[in-house]
């Protein structure tokens, strides 16, 4: 067991009222690299909302420093008033409780749950599969012809499973916008280029609905600033 000396015990620093962030000079920080596909969808997410924010350059470590702010040493994590918080989907289940406005999941909570499940779904069976390959694309490291077998057997079957939840009705999970047309945006991004490049699999090809839509989604200010951002 590793002391709560890090930050992460509750008991140590005040509640932060919910509604305030960004509102009465709580800054987040939001740590790790634009070129990160979660770093950028938390970027997006915090633009959504509203929320000022501060980016610090921070590329994944396995320092004490780092784990303190991020238990696997990944990127992004964000502090709030000296608090720090990992993981993209808990991030933004912290930012839609403390800034509620504009929602990004529907009120009725089994519309919210069916929102998540299609996030899990993007991000556990599809972008998580697809980046078994990144050794290959990224740093010239070929993966073996076993992993990409099952690398193509597991994306057919998640590419399935989102097939039967993705609306498209315009957005991913129905008519409003909500945190899974950010996944869907940043998870297809890596996912469909390593896809096509390591397996030669074309997740999108045969689903103009979606490749539609993060095309839309591409020209949406949020994202069109975190993409301006990144090559800047
Ligand atoms: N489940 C995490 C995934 C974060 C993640 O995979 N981050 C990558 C960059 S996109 C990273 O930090 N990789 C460095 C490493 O694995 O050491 C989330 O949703 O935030």
């Amino acid at each position: 067991m590793i002391p709560r000396d890090n930050g992460h015990d509750p008991s140590t620093l005040p509640a932060i009222p919910l509604s305030t962030i960004g509102k009465r000079g709580i800054m987040i920080k939001l740590y790790g690299l634009r070129m990160s596909n979660y770093y950028s969808l938390t970027k997006a997410l915090l633009i959504e909302k509203g929320i000022d924010f501060e980016e610090v350059k921070a590329p994944p470590s396995q320092s004490d420093e780092y784990l303190q702010r991020s238990p696997m040493g990944k990127m992004p994590s964000i502090e709030v008033d000296g608090r720090f918080l990992s993981e993209s989907l808990a991030i933004f289940h912290y930012l839609e409780q403390t800034q509620p406005e504009p929602a990004l999941l529907p009120s009725d909570p089994f519309a919210a749950a069916k929102v998540m499940e299609l996030v899990c779904h993007i991000k556990l069976d599809v972008e998580l599969v697809a980046r078994r390959c990144l050794p290959e694309m990224l740093f010239g490291k070929p993966v073996s012809e076993e992993t990409k077998e099952q690398v193509t057997a597991d994306l057919t079957q998640g590419m399935k499973a989102v097939d039967r939840l993705f609306v498209c009705g315009p957005y991913a999970a129905g008519t409003d916008f909500t945190i899974a047309d950010l996944y869907t945006y940043y998870a297809f991004g890596l996912a469909s280029a390593l896809a096509n490049k390591v397996v030669g699999m074309d997740l999108l090809g045969d689903r103009p609905e979606i490749a539609g839509l993060i095309a839309r989604l591409a020209k949406r200010p949020s994202i069109a600033r975190v993409s301006a951002e990144m090559s800047a």
